[in-house]
């Protein structure tokens, strides 16, 4: 070959060109928000395959998240909470409609704004109310706070609060079950913030490139603490990130609670199957604070007002199951005043309940077999 010959191209072997899976950008917007006709309100998905009956559990599962954050909200101004209050006001919708699609041997990592998932999985309002008010009865028996505890014989992980390590954690816990051969899936939850840490993309990766049953739901709701989403991130919807990884992408609207369960339970069905990880974004809206602490001046003026008018969750259920003749106003409010009964119970059970043992705190952290609790009876009696 001359210096000014050019190499040739190595002809491409005969046969079909492979393709790799998955690396094309691949977003679905089947379940996107969509803009209501003019003088319309905005109501669910028509097109689903729940039966009435599951939509009025639906329907008891946004309440029941509702009113036990209220409930909370009114213990706190009674300084009866430890700790912080994290709402999931005007979100509702994204986890109890996500999580309602599992199986109940499925796994979930839920983060702050993900109570309705908790109760879904079988999770009672007097076990959150008692872990708020850090009493021995709660399920944490005061060592934690908030949706801080786990059951494991109910496929519920307790979150660690360093963001985008559930997504690792949960990766781990699929890895487990593949090699136990158990066809389980998981849904772990992410934040917008939470969807831009180191930890979130390894765990995808490693959940896309093993094909794991990782199912992420990523909630776009405006903001992360006081930042807005898009100080935080260029990307303008998560679920592009998905090409990122070789893994489909949706988005949906996160205030539906019918396109939410939908959605979800396409991806439980793509990923029990084999096919591997799916990213779902939830396109919603933080209608509180990051905490009850936080007083939003950060937010502009009347955007809060205008979820509130045009987009809460339940309005838009509520609507969706008279319209189509799903239910009665009476039978709404019959499960209304039914959950109200219940939270009112759980509340006085979980006032009842005493403070911890100060002795205890010493206890069921570490495996006292190989370490000594640090309390010794010395340190407590001096
Ligand atoms: C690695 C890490 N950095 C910072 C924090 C502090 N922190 C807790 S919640 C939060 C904001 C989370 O925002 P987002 O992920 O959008 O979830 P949202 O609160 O909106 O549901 C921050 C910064 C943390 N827990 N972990
Ligand atoms: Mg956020």
């Amino acid at each position: 070959m001359t210096p000014n010959e050019k190499p040739k191209r190595e002809s491409r072997k005969a046969g079909p060109r492979r393709r790799r899976p998955g690396f094309q950008m691949r977003i679905s917007t089947k379940y996107a928000p969509r803009k209501p006709g003019v003088g319309q309100e905005r109501s669910c998905i028509a097109d689903t395959t729940l039966t009435h009956q599951q939509l009025l559990e639906l329907y008891r599962y946004l309440k029941l998240t509702r009113l036990v954050e209220e409930r909370i909200v009114n213990l706190y101004r009674q300084t009866k909470v430890v700790g912080g209050v994290y709402r999931s006001l005007g979100q509702e919708a994204t986890a109890v409609g996500s999580a309602y699609a599992l199986r109940p041997d499925d796994f979930i990592t839920p983060i702050i704004r993900d109570l309705g998932a908790v109760f879904v999985k079988g999770i009672r309002p007097r076990e959150i109310l008692a872990q708020y008010m850090a009493k021995a009865w709660g399920p944490s028996g005061g060592k934690d706070l908030n949706v801080h505890f786990g059951y494991l014989d109910k496929g519920f992980i307790g979150p660690i609060s360093h963001l985008g390590d559930m997504i690792p954690v949960m990766t781990g816990i699929l890895l487990g079950a593949r090699l136990q051969k158990k066809d389980i899936v998981g849904l772990a939850y992410i934040g917008d913030g939470g969807a831009s840490t180191g930890a979130f993309y390894e765990g995808m990766n490693f959940a896309a490139v093993q094909r794991l049953p990782l199912i992420v739901i990523a909630e776009y709701n405006h903001y992360a603490y006081s930042t807005p989403t898009n100080l935080q991130t260029a990307v303008r919807n998560l679920a592009e990130r998905a090409a990122a990884f070789g893994i489909p992408g949706h988005i949906v609207d996160g205030n539906d609670v019918v396109a939410c369960y939908e959605v979800t339970k396409k991806a439980i069905d793509y990923a029990r199957k084999g096919q591997g990880a799916v990213l779902i974004e939830a396109k919603t809206y933080r209608r509180k604070g990051h905490a009850e602490h936080d007083d939003q001046r950060y937010v502009p003026e009347g955007e809060i007002e205008w979820w509130e008018k045009h987009n809460d969750p339940i309005d838009r259920f509520e609507k969706f199951l008279l319209d189509r003749k799903v239910t009665t106003k009476e039978k709404l409010e019959e499960i209304t005043a039914d959950v109200m009964r219940e939270i009112d119970e759980d509340s006085e059970w979980a006032e009842s309940s005493p403070m911890p043992e100060p002795e205890g705190a010493a206890y069921g952290v570490f495996d006292n077999s190989i370490v000594p609790p640090a309390l010794r009876p010395k340190v407590l009696e001096s």
